[in-house]
Parts: structure tokens; sequence; C-alpha cells
């Protein structure tokens, strides 16, 4: 184990016979397909799941244990409830709709998208954490302990919707390479830091300034101490927005290790990846950032419409800014059982990127009839705003309720895939939910 380069997910996904090869060394018998375990592969796959496999001998080849395939045992993330791992390296792990219910995300439910290795939390010094200031635009570089920024600068505390670029990816056709999210990349936990306008204006930076970026203290997937894992950032009118905090506090407690700790960005409304965890360094430039994941496909969309499967050229690509409004119906969970003409009570949440959401529907009929949802306003701007609403399904049978959201300038969400892009980002069509009328 300790030699794989690459996820588990990733490996099994190509060629798993291939996978088991080099993960435990077992060899396929090309006659009966049985896994063919060597004493060395079956001392690794057993220390893997925990326990020695009395069944090994049976075992098909290319299977992944069920025990690390997606579950809580030896991939479980400390902290975390109920996620689905869509990848063990680096760790990627999503939130499942109906467990994204309570109004203001918990810890132990808000997704996990890494992209390097993160820090570990038991090496971290928290009074020794420093984040330095610097960049062509910066008026001269300054560094500050978590203390000192605590007690310099004023604090806020915002509820700030967090949401990764890719997002719903894995409905896209042709295929985007990439986590295969399903709906769960979300969440809107409540967080606790100071602006990072009032620090910019502290440092002081110069009228050149066009852009912010981020370093962090997570190493390269492949180990070399060299290579930046991801490195983004916004155009400096955003950052300096009320809400872009740095911050070290998440629901009240610790920002959880896998999303952060002990500091991070959250600059909400844009794509998670402009968030920086376990942050280090910020940078202001005088040019568009051009560090690992600003350019070529990734968090860039063709700036015009394509057709799927196009090869779009580098200049016709466009960063990603604002998220595109959308929902989720995260009550009841999908595929439950509902009594004929009883009322049926949903609800969830919608959001707009750095719009507003100004209405949603929900509909039983496939969108053919769409009903208008109770909508509340944001608790603060880049708040998820919760909605219900109450149906009675005619007869049994199999129905499925969807939920579309409008945002405040009449953008609606489509309920089919929208525009094909070569990374698979910013899929904001209807969720929809199974419900079986009894
Ligand atoms: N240092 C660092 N910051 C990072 C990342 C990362 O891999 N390293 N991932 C980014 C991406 S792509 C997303 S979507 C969000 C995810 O935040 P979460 O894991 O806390 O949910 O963090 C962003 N910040
Ligand atoms: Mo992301």
């Amino acid at each position: 184990m300790t030699d794989k380069k690459r996820g588990i997910h990733e490996l099994y996904r190509e060629d798993p016979v291939a996978a088991d090869e080099q993960l435990w060394g077992r060899k396929a018998d090309p006659m009966t397909r049985r896994g063919f375990l060597t004493r060395g592969s079956l001392v690794a796959m057993s220390a893997a799941v925990g326990a020695t496999i009395p069944f090994a001998h049976l075992m098909p080849s290319g299977l992944i244990p069920a025990a690390l395939a997606q579950t809580d045992t030896p991939f479980a993330i400390p902290g975390k409830e109920g996620l689905v791992v869509l990848n063990d390296r680096p760790v990627n792990a999503e939130t499942p709709a109906h467990l994204l219910d309570d109004r203001v995300t918990p810890a132990k439910h808000l997704f996990v998208r890494n992209n390097g290795i993160p820090p570990v939390t038991t090496d971290i010094d928290l009074d020794a954490w420093e984040i330095t200031f610097g960049g062509e635009s910066i008026a001269q570089e300054m560094t500050f302990t978590i203390g000192e920024l605590k007690e310099k600068f004023k604090h806020y505390t915002y509820q700030l919707q967090l949401e990764c670029g890719g997002n719903g990816r894995s409905e896209f056709v042709p295929p985007a390479s990439g986590n295969q999210w399903s709906t769960g990349a979300v969440g809107c936990p409540e967080w606790t830091g100071v602006r990072l306008r009032d620090v910019l204006e502290h440092v002081g930076f110069k009228d050149d300034a066009v852009y912010l970026a981020y370093y962090g203290a997570d190493i390269h997937a492949s180990g070399d101490p060299d290579k930046v894992p991801i490195s983004r950032g916004v155009p400096i009118e955003k950052a300096l927005e009320d809400e872009s905090l740095i911050a070290w506090a998440m629901n009240g407690d610790d920002i959880p290790p896998m999303n952060g700790y002990p500091l991070r960005l959250v600059i909400a409304g844009w794509p998670g990846s402009v968030a920086g965890k376990w942050l280090r360094k910020i940078v202001v430039r005088n040019q568009v950032h051009d560090g690992p994941k600003m350019t070529g496909t990734a968090y860039r969309v063709p700036c015009k419409p394509v057709a799927p499967g196009t090869t779009v050229p580098d200049e016709e690509m466009c960063i990603i800014e604002s998220m595109p409004v959308k929902s989720l119906i995260t009550f009841p969970k999908s595929g439950i059982e509902h009594a004929v003409g009883q009322p049926l009570a949903l609800r969830g949440h919608a959001w707009a990127g750095d719009a507003e959401v100004s209405a949603v529907h929900v509909s039983i009929d496939f969108g053919a009839t769409w009903m208008k949802a109770d909508l509340e306003g944001p608790a603060n701007r880049f708040a998820w705003q919760h909605w219900n609403a109450s149906m009675r399904l005619p007869e049994t049978g199999y129905f499925e309720v969807w939920a579309r959201a409008t945002d405040d300038m009449g953008r609606a969400q489509p309920m089919v895939l929208p525009g094909w892009n070569p990374k698979g980002y910013l899929n904001n069509a209807c969720h929809r939910i199974a419900v079986q009328a009894v």
C-alpha cells in the first residue's frame, strides 16, 4: 500500500486487473479469473482491510475489497460521517443530498476536495502557524500569526456556501475526467475570521493590483516538495468584498483537518477552488494569477458554448467566476415510499453564486407543471437559502420530485445538462428524487 502512487479508485477504474497486480501483486488465473493471491499479496490486502480474509482464494480478480471501495472503515475520514468517498488519494468525498438537510452544514457533513496531500494535523503548532502577505503588488511583505490576526482585526461570522466547480460532473456525456461528483460537493457552514480587506488595507497594496491568490501547506500528490498542488485566486475586487474571509473557525469550532485547519480562505459564490485551505501565503498580483490550476482546462470553460467533445484552444477558455443558480432537495431522501393523497413535505436549499435566489419551483410530473415553493431570504449574502413545499401524489406509482431555482436576474436551472465543457464544470441541472406512491 505504501508505494501506491495513485488512488485505488482511479486505478481500478482504468484497469481492475492491472490495479490488482500493482497494488497487491495479486495475479489473475486466466482460466477462472479468480484472484491468485501470493503470500505477499495476501499479507498486503489483509493489512489494508484490517483482518485476515478466510475466503481469499475465492475472491475474484479486479475486485476492490468493499471495505476500501466506499466506506467507513479503513478510509474513514476523521470527523466525517456518511460521506461517499470518490477517491482516496488525494482524498475526495461528497455528501448525499439527504445529509445536507441542516440549515447550516455541520462539520461532519461538509464535503472534502483535496488536490494534494494535506498537512498532518498533529504536526501543526497552532501558535507558530504563520500567514505571509506578498506578491508584486503588496506594499511590503508582512507575516502574521493566527493570534495576531485575531488580535489586530475585527472578527466576522457569516454562513457562506462552498461548492466545487466540478460538482455534478458525473452526468456529463462524453464523460469528463476528474472526481465523479454527483450532487454532494457543496455545503454552507458558518465561518468566523477576519476580512481579507481589513488585513490588505493594513498591509497596503499598490494601484496596479489586479488579482489575489493563495498558497497552502498541502504538498503535491507526487510527493515532490517543489511542486504546488493548487494555487488559485480571484480578481482583487472579489477579494475585497465584505464576506471574503481568512477564517479559523467553522460552526464555532476549529476548522476540520480535511477542510483546511487551522486557517483557510472563504470566498463564497465562486468555485470552491478559490477558497485556499491550510493557508500559508497570500499574494497580491499585478496580473491574472498563473498558479497551478489557473490555466488550461482547470477551472476554465469555453468562453462560448461548444459541441460536446470539442477540443477548445487555450485562448478560447475563460476562468470560471460566479457559480450558477442551483438547488437541492434535502428532504425526503430519494427512494422513499409515501401514501397517495397525503401531504408530502419537501424541503431543501438554493443558492446562486454572486446572485440571490428569487424563486424555487417544484414539479412531480417531469416538469410539465410547476408549483412555487416557499423561499426564505439568505441569512447573509452568499448563504444558501431554504425552501419548502408540500405536494400530494395523485395515484400509486413511481414519481420524481424535481426542484428548480431561479436567480434574481431571471436565470433558472436547466432541466437537462447545461453546456458541455472539457472538464465537466458548472452542472446546475435540476436535482430530482424518486418517490413511490403507495
Ligand atoms: N490548499 C488547498 N486549498 C484548496 C484545495 C486544495 O486541494 N488545497 N482544494 C480546493 C477545492 S478544488 C475546493 S472545491 C475546496 C474544497 O473545500 P473543502 O474540502 O473544505 O470542502 O477547497 C479548495 N482549496
Ligand atoms: Mo473544487
